[in-house]
C-alpha cells in the first residue's frame, strides 16, 4: 500500500473527490471495502495457487481488462485543453446565439486537436490535417464548432467520406503505412478523385506539419447560418487566428521529430499551459448575405472552396483562450464527443452536403464510441446549463430523475397541462426547400482547380519549393507509375512549372492534361492570406531555444542569455554533454535538461552554443555534437555563438564562408538582440 500514488475516490453521491485536508486516502475496492493489501493476491499457501475468492484481485483484473474503448474511426490522436471564450462586442445585429450578446462575456470551452489518419499511438509531427474541435459550454447548451486546420476539404459529398479514410489509413491487406499518405491507395484515390486538387495544394504544404498547435489557424471549413433575434440569416464561415502568429516545422524536420519526440506536440501544449503562457485565437467571421453567395465565382456551399479574406474580410469578434489542462486524459480528452450538429439558437446549417452527412455522422458513432446514448452525461460532454427532457435510461444513466412523468405532454409537471411553449426555444431557419430526388452532383461544384492554382500562386518561393518537394516525396512512396502520371495530369490545370518540377524530382515525362470537369478560371488574385510565411510572428515569444553548454564555460555569458530569454519570454533548454550538466568557469554547476543526443537541435526554433575552448573541442569530436549543428544550420535556424565554438562549426561544416545572416557571434551581438533576430524563426535561402 505504501507505494500507491494518490488517488481520486469514490464518495457516496457517485461525485469523485480527494480527501479534504489533502491527505493519501485509504485504497478501497469499488464497493468501498478498505483494501488490505494491494501488492500480494490471496494464495493457498505462499507458492500455492490463487483464489478465485479474491474478489480485490478479481475486480482489479477486470476493470483492467475492460480500460480500453475503441479510438476515434479518424482523429484517433488528439490533445486537449480547458479555456474560454469572450466576446469582444456584441452581435447582435448578426445573431441571437446568447455568447455573442454581450461584450466581456466569457463561455467555458474545451478544445480537442487532432492528427487525423494515425492510430492513437501515432507521431504528432506526421504530414496530415490537423482538427481543430472547440466546445463552447453556452448558457443556452453546447455549441461544437468541429473544425480543421485547413479551410477546406477533400470531398463535397460526405458519402464519399469511408472511402477517403479507408484509402489514406493502412492497406487493409497489410496494416501499414501508419500515420502517413505516402502510399498507394492514398494517391489512388486522390488521382481518381479531381475535387480534391486543392485541398491536396494545403495537405502538400507546410499546414500539414505546423511546429505546435499554438500557431496553426482552425476553420469551421462550411458555410453556416447565423440568424438574429428577428429571424434574418446571414450566411457565415468561421475562422480561428492564432496570436501566436503561424509557424512550421520543415519535413525534414518533421521526420526526425517523430524519432526524437513522437509527442512534441502535446509536450508543447502542456508546457506552454503549466507555464502560464496560455495560447490564444481570435475567432473571426466572415459574413455575407445571399446575393454575395449568387455573385461568388463558387458554391459557397461547396466545402472544396475557400472565400478569399479579400472578397469578404475576417471580421474578429472575440478570443479563444486555453489556461488549463484537463486532470484525467481518459475522463476528458479521450472521452470528450464532438458532434457538428450541436448548434445553439441564432446558429444554423446550410444544405453544404458534407455537412448534412457529418451532422449524422458524429452523434452515431458515439454509441460505438462511448457505449450507448448517455455519453453527454459524462462530466466533458454535459451542458453546464439545465437539462430537462424525457430521454431516460439505457446503458450507464448517471441521472436520476424523479417524480411520475417521463412523457409528454403530461399533466403531472406542473399547473399548466399539455404542450409546453418554450421562450427561445431552438428554431430552425425556415429555409425554402423542393427538388426532385436525385443523386446528383450540383454543376456547380465543377471547378477543382481554379482555388488549386490560387492557393499555390499565393505562396512564398520558399513555400512552393516545399509543395513540390512534399509532392515529389509522397509521389516517389507510390509505386505504380501510372498513379503517379494520373496526379501529375491534374497539377497542370493548377501550374505548368509545379508539374515540371515534380516531373523533374520524380525523373518522369509530363503527362497529357487530365480533362477537367469545367475549365479553371487561371487570373484569380494572389491572396496573402494563405501563406504561413507572410503570417508569422511579430516576436519570438513562445518559442524555444536549445542552448549548448559544456564545462568551463564562462557563467556570466550564461546567466546573461538567460536572463535575455526570460525577458523575452522565451522558453530555453539547456543541453549537455551530460545529463548532471555542467560546471562553469567559476566552479559553479549549471543543471541540464537533455543530454545532447537526447536534446537533438531540431527540437528547438533557435540555438546557441556557449562552450569553453576545450569544451568546444571536444564537441567537435562527437558526432551528436556536429550533427546538432549541422543539423540547426541546414534547417535555416538563428544560431548564436560564443567565442571559442569555432572548431565545433568547422567540423560540422559551418565554415567561415557558410556564416550568413544568421549565425550571430556573441561577441557581437547582445542576447536580447539575437532573440529579437530570431522573430524571423528562419533563414531560408541558406542552401542546406
Ligand atoms: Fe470529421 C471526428 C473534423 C468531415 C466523421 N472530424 C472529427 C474530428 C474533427 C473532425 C476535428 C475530431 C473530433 C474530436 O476531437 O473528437 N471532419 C472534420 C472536418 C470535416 C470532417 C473539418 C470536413 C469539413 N467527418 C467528416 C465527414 C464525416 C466525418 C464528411 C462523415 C460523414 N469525424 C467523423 C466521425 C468522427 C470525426 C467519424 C470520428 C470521431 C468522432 O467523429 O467523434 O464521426
Amino acid at each position: 500500500m505504501a507505494d500507491q500514488h494518490d488517488r481520486e475516490t469514490v464518495g457516496k453521491g457517485g461525485e469523485t473527490h480527494q480527501t479534504a485536508s489533502g491527505a493519501r486516502p485509504d485504497l478501497t475496492t469499488e464497493q468501498g471495502v478498505r483494501v488490505a493489501d494491494d501488492q500480494n493476491s490471496l494464495k493457498a499457501g505462499r507458492r500455492g495457487p490463487t483464489l478465485i475468492q479474491d474478489q480485490h484481485f478479481r475486480e482489479k483484473i477486470f476493470h483492467f481488462d475492460h480500460e480500453r474503448i475503441p479510438e476515434r474511426v479518424v482523429h484517433a490522436r488528439g490533445y486537449g485543453a480547458h479555456g474560454f471564450f469572450e466576446t469582444y462586442e456584441s452581435l447582435s445585429d448578426l445573431t441571437c446565439a446568447d455568447l455573442f450578446q454581450r461584450g466581456g462575456e466569457r463561455t467555458e470551452a474545451f478544445v480537442r486537436f487532432s492528427t487525423v489518419a494515425g492510430n492513437k499511438g501515432s507521431p504528432d509531427l506526421a504530414r496530415d490535417v490537423r482538427g481543430f474541435a472547440v466546445k463552447l459550454y453556452t448558457k443556452e447548451g453546447n455549441w461544437d464548432l468541429v473544425g480543421n486546420n485547413i479551410p477546406v476539404f477533400f470531398i463535397q459529398d460526405a458519402i464519399k467520406f469511408p472511402d477517403l479514410i479507408h484509402a489514406a489509413k493502412q492497406e487493409p491487406d497489410r496494416g501499414f503505412p501508419q500515420a502517413q499518405t505516402a502510399h498507394n491507395n492514398f494517391w489512388d484515390f486522390i488521382s481518381l478523385t479531381p475535387e480534391s486538387m486543392h485541398m491536396v495544394m494545403w495537405i502538400m504544404s507546410d499546414r500539414t506539419i505546423p511546429r505546435s498547435f499554438r500557431f496553426m489557424e482552425g476553420f469551421g471549413v462550411h458555410t453556416f447560418r447565423l440568424v438574429d433575434a428577428e429571424g434574418t440569416s446571414r450566411f457565415v464561415k468561421f475562422h480561428w487566428k492564432p496570436n501566436q502568429g503561424l509557424q512550421s516545422v520543415t519535413w525534414n524536420e518533421a521526420m526526425q521529430l517523430n524519432g526524437a519526440d513522437p509527442d512534441y506536440h502535446r509536450r508543447d501544449l502542456w508546457d506552454a499551459i503549466q507555464s502560464g503562457d496560455y495560447p490564444e485565437w481570435e475567432l473571426g467571421l466572415q459574413v455575407f448575405d445571399e446575393d454575395f453567395a449568387e455573385r461568388f465565382d463558387f458554391d459557397v456551399l461547396d466545402a472544396t472552396k475557400i472565400i478569399p479574406e479579400k472578397e469578404v474580410p475576417v471580421r474578429r469578434v472575440g478570443r479563444l483562450v486555453l489556461d488549463r489542462m484537463v486532470n484525467n486524459f481518459f475522463a476528458e480528452t479521450e472521452q470528450v464527443a464532438f458532434q457538428t450538429g450541436n448548434v445553439v439558437p441564432g446558429i444554423d446549417f446550410t444544405d453544404d452536403p458534407l455537412l448534412q452527412g457529418r451532422n449524422f455522422s458524429y452523434l452515431d458513432t458515439q454509441l460505438k464510441r462511448l457505449g450507448g446514448p448517455n455519453f453527454t452525461h459524462i462530466p466533458v460532454n454535459a451542458p453546464r446549463c439545465p437539462v430537462h427532457n424525457f430521454q431516460h435510461d439505457g446503458h450507464m444513466a448517471m441521472r436520476t430523475p424523479k417524480g411520475r412523468a417521463n412523457y409528454e405532454p403530461n399533466s403531472w409537471s406542473g399547473a399548466a397541462a399539455g404542450p409546453r411553449e418554450t421562450p427561445r426555444g431552438y428554431e430552425s431557419y425556415p429555409q425554402h426547400v423542393e427538388g426532385p430526388k436525385v443523386r446528383e452532383r450540383s454543376p456547380t461544384f465543377a471547378d477543382h482547380y481554379s482555388q488549386a492554382r490560387q492557393f499555390y500562386v499565393s505562396q512564398t518561393q520558399v513555400e512552393q519549393s516545399h509543395i513540390v518537394d512534399a509532392l515529389v516525396f509522397e509521389l516517389s512512396k507510390v509505386d505504380v507509375p501510372e498513379i503517379r502520371n494520373r496526379v501529375m495530369a491534374h497539377l497542370r490545370h493548377i501550374d505548368e512549372e509545379l508539374t515540371e518540377s515534380v516531373a523533374r524530382g520524380l525523373g518522369m515525362a509530363v503527362p497529357d492534361k487530365a480533362t477537367p470537369a469545367r475549365e479553371p478560371i487561371t487570373d484569380l488574385p494572389r491572396s496573402p492570406a494563405l501563406s504561413i510565411l507572410e503570417n508569422g510572428p511579430e516576436s519570438f515569444a513562445g518559442r524555444r531555444l536549445g542552448l549548448l553548454l559544456t564545462d568551463e564555460v564562462d557563467r556570466a555569458k550564461v546567466d546573461a542569455l538567460l536572463k535575455a530569454a526570460a525577458d523575452a519570454s522565451v522558453t530555453v533548454t539547456v543541453v549537455a554533454p551530460q545529463i548532471a550538466g555542467v560546471v562553469a568557469e567559476d566552479g559553479t554547476h549549471i543543471p541540464a535538461n537533455e543530454k545532447i543526443d537526447g536534446g537533438p537541435s531540431v527540437l528547438f526554433d533557435a540555438v546557441a552554443i556557449l562552450a569553453s575552448d576545450s569544451g568546444a573541442q571536444a564537441l567537435a569530436q562527437m558526432h551528436e555534437a556536429r550533427k546538432w549543428v549541422a543539423d540547426a544550420y541546414a534547417h535555416g535556424k538563428f544560431i548564436y555563438y560564443g567565442e571559442g565554438v569555432k572548431p565545433l562549426l568547422d567540423a560540422a561544416g559551418v565554415s567561415s564562408a557558410r556564416r550568413d545572416s544568421g549565425m550571430i557571434p556573441a561577441s557581437e551581438v547582445a542576447p536580447g538582440d539575437f532573440l529579437t533576430a530570431c522573430t524571423d524563426l528562419r533563414v531560408w535561402d541558406r542552401s542546406a
